[in-house]
């Protein structure tokens, strides 16, 4: 792949953990042209003034400030609309997700139109041991999600992907929360958009606290969620 790398960044209370971030994927693109938009949701730990004041010496970081929304789903679909490259990477910015394999993945463009971070790929690990239940349920709903809608994809939710232009123009991100990543990939892969997977090991938050669902019951009501999704999808698109 070649060309342009936009990298969009949804953020809520991620005071110490963005600046890291930025810093650690500049790096990793170094002779890749990009730009790195964080799409915060007036988070109340002042994420955004950590970003502006580092945007203020590193122009290829754009902060795109929303009041009066939040969403996971709704802040990454704004900064792909906002966004110039002939690539797009999103990915969470809790440090999980090591910002090094976003170079993987843009190289694994060259062969596809879709790349994305695999725990469940060979060689992928998912170990974050701050959220074991989260971890448990992710497993479960992956298992269940190649069963109705096939294997190729092993990591359905995984929520860390890189896309060729064309893929996000013609697909736009649906849903609340993570379940929009089931539909996109499935969506994407029915349209005969070509999808690979990049093991990486997916640790847990550096700092701050999960937004998912933290007790027992939200976390069922959000794995309902992915339920549904997976259920609907196979009865419009098939396997
Ligand atoms: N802009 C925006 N970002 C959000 C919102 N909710 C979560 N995020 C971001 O989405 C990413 C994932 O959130 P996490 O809290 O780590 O949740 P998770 O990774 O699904 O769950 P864990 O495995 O428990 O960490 C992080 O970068 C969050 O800051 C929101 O309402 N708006
Ligand atoms: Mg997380």
């Amino acid at each position: 792949m070649s060309g342009t790398l936009s990298a969009i960044l949804p953020t809520f209370d991620e005071r110490e953990n963005i600046v890291p971030l930025l810093e650690r994927l500049a790096a990793t693109l170094a002779g890749v042209p990009h730009e790195l938009i964080v799409v915060d949701d007036d988070s109340p730990d002042g994420t955004a003034a950590m970003v502006e004041r580092f945007a203020a010496t590193h122009p290829a970081v754009h902060l795109v400030p929303r009041v009066g929304v939040r969403g996971l789903r709704s802040a990454i679909q704004e900064g792909i609309d906002r966004s110039q490259g002939d690539a797009v990477v999103w990915m969470d910015c809790d440090l999980s997700m090591p910002p090094e394999v976003v170079r993987a993945l843009y190289e694994a463009l060259g062969a596809a139109d879709v790349a994305i971070g695999s725990r469940y790929a060979p060689g992928g690990v998912d170990a974050r041991s701050d959220v074991p239940l989260h971890r448990l349920l992710s497993r479960a709903l992956n298992a269940f999600a190649r069963w109705l809608l096939g294997p190729d994809v092993t990591d359905y939710t995984t929520g860390f992907v890189c896309a060729r232009r064309r893929v996000v123009r013609e697909i736009r991100l649906r849903g609340e929360y993570g379940e929009y990543c089931v539909d996109f990939l499935h969506r994407a892969r029915k349209r005969g958009f070509r999808i690979v997977e990049v093991p990486y090991r997916n640790t847990p938050r550096a700092h701050g606290v999960s937004k998912t669902g933290t007790t027992a019951l939200g976390l069922l009501r959000r794995g309902w969620q992915y339920v549904r999704t997976s259920i609907r999808l196979r009865l419009e698109w098939g396997r």
